[in-house]
Order: structure tokens, then C-alpha cells, then sequence
């Protein structure tokens, strides 16, 4: 019988699943290093922890691992119900507060190392969690796509981290009674865009008019049809970094986005360079640990390993 420990906590209601021992040796090198041999001979591991009987289709698993930069408290390989993600903010917020759960750290700043980079959180006296993410940029903008059953579709494609096309107008409500329509709609676009010259988008990011206080509200499709229950902190970077370049949010001013929920995260970016377009994204959130378990694999279980 193999065992696993785990933490679970959600960010704005987005789960996150952190593997604190039981994981697999990924061997030295980098996290972007470690990160292939995961994928590469661990599949199956992923699976155990995060898909059904165990999890669902919508927690994203942390893998803690050892960073090859030793200025960084962790490194971690965030996936889900599909594989294996680039980076994840909303894991990234509940990563910190696991890591002060466990009383392996404290308030004030800490590097950690993502297979796309360093990113450095703040864990504030409050609870709080500010992520400066990757540099994130805008591909491309206002790119229009056939959507078969729907028209055409334009949107911006951006980088937060992980790759968004971002749809200013998607006529539809952004509302929970509307999710299998909003699914629908962005697993149609996120197709269109992937045959229609960006195959690395792997998220669809629908925005419409704020309904909790905020400055817009969101909808995120991630890569395994499952939709983001919290504001999506590479979604938010990438929106964040199409209004530095629009010029229609200023360094240093706050932008609050808010998930189909309604919960919400607090960003605001840096320029990195602003010739190319590149800008830190800061993003505040809270997240809560809801569990402490330890996962048994049993080989005489037919889903052992998850179904997939
Ligand atoms: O918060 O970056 C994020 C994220 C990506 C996928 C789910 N959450």
C-alpha cells in the first residue's frame, strides 16, 4: 500500500491539493527539468491524486520539490484532471498558506521555483498572499476566430503564465445559472483558436461587467473542461498585462477581478519593459486549508491510479 499526504485548501473557491510527502523522485535539475520526467514517467501519479475517486475534475495538485535555486523555500509542479499546468496562481496562494499551516513558514517573502520561473510570495500578518507572477505579455491583439455554431470571435492572446485568449464580449451573462453555456461557448473558442493559429492557448478567459464591487468579473475554462472557480490568478495576470499595454490601468493601480463566483483577487503590475510589453503581475488573494489526508494507493483497487 503506497501512501500520500496531502493539504487541501481552496483560493476564492478553486481547490488546490498540496502533496507534501509520497511523491514521486523527479532526480536533480531545475523544476522545468523535474517537471519533464514527471510527465513523463508519473502520469499516473498525477492521476491518483487529483481525478476521481480521490478528487474531481477541478483540484489542481502541488507537487513540492526541491528547487535548484536554493534562494526559494519550495519548488512546485501545480496539474490537474489532464496535466500538468506551467504555473498557477490561485495554487500558488494556497501553496503559502499550506506552507504556514504547517508552520514552515512566516509572514514576510518567499521565492518560489516554477518550471516557467521564480516567483516571489508575500505572506502578510493578515493571511493575506501576494504572488509577483512570471512576466506576463500580450501576443497578440484582437484576434478574430470562427467559432463553429457561434460566428466569429475576437479576443486578445496573452501570457500569465499559462497561455489565455481573452473575450471582451462574449454575449452571454457571466453567472453561475449560465456555466454550461459559458463551458459550452469557451471549450467551442478555445478549438477555434487552437486550429486557427495559436495552438499554445490552453485557457479561455470570458469578461464581463463587475456584480461584487470589482472592475470586471471573469469566467476561466481550464485545459480539462473544468471551470475556475476563483478569479484565476494567470487570468488575471494576462488581463493585466492587456491593460498596461491598452494603457488603461496604470502601474501600481489596483484592479480587482472577480470570479463567476464572485470572489475576488486584487491585482496591480510593474513594468519589467515596456518597449516589449512586459509587466510584473502582483496578485492578493486568501485561501483556507479544508483538509489534512493522507491518500492510500492499493493496486488491488481497478482505479488505483484515478479514472482517466
Ligand atoms: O489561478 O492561475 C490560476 C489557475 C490556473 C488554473 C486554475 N487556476
Amino acid at each position: 500500500m503506497k501512501k500520500i499526504s496531502v493539504i487541501d485548501s481552496h483560493t476564492g473557491g478553486e481547490p488546490t491539493r498540496v502533496v507534501i510527502a509520497g511523491g514521486p523522485d523527479l532526480g536533480p535539475g531545475s523544476v522545468a527539468d523535474q517537471l519533464e520526467v514527471f510527465r513523463e514517467h508519473h502520469d499516473r501519479f498525477r492521476s491518483a491524486v487529483v481525478n476521481e475517486p480521490r478528487g474531481s475534475d477541478v483540484l489542481v495538485g502541488a507537487l513540492l520539490v526541491e528547487p535548484s535555486d536554493k534562494s526559494c523555500v519550495c519548488g512546485v509542479i501545480f496539474f490537474n484532471n489532464v496535466g500538468c499546468l506551467a504555473m498557477c496562481g490561485h495554487g500558488t496562494i494556497g501553496l503559502v498558506v499550506t506552507l504556514a499551516h504547517r508552520g514552515k513558514i512566516k509572514p514576510g517573502e518567499h521565492k518560489i521555483e516554477t518550471p516557467v520561473g521564480i516567483v516571489t510570495a508575500t505572506l502578510q500578518e493578515s493571511g493575506e498572499v501576494s504572488v509577483a507572477n512570471v512576466p506576463s505579455f500580450r501576443k497578440t491583439k484582437a484576434a478574430t476566430v470562427e467559432v463553429p455554431g457561434v460566428g466569429k470571435i475576437t479576443g486578445d492572446v496573452a501570457w500569465g503564465g499559462n497561455w489565455f485568449f481573452l473575450v471582451g464580449e462574449p454575449g452571454r451573462e457571466l453567472a453561475l445559472a449560465n456555466v454550461e453555456a459559458l463551458t459550452d461557448l469557451s471549450w467551442r473558442i478555445r478549438q477555434a483558436v487552437n486550429t486557427q493559429g495559436f495552438p499554445e492557448v490552453d485557457h479561455v478567459e470570458l469578461f464581463g461587467p463587475p456584480q461584487n464591487g470589482g472592475d470586471s468579473r471573469n469566467f476561466v475554462l481550464c485545459p480539462g473542461k473544468a471551470y475556475d472557480r476563483s478569479p484565476c490568478g494567470t487570468g488575471t495576470s494576462a488581463k493585466l498585462a492587456c491593460l498596461a499595454v491598452d494603457g488603461e490601468l496604470a502601474e501600481g493601480d489596483m484592479w480587482i477581478q472577480e470570479s463567476i463566483l464572485g470572489s475576488k483577487f486584487t491585482g496591480q503590475f510593474r513594468w519589467l519593459n515596456r518597449e516589449r510589453g512586459e509587466v510584473i503581475p502582483i496578485i492578493t488573494g486568501s485561501a483556507h486549508v479544508n483538509a489534512e489526508a493522507t491518500l492510500l494507493l492499493n493496486e488491488r483497487d481497478p482505479f488505483c491510479w484515478g479514472i482517466r
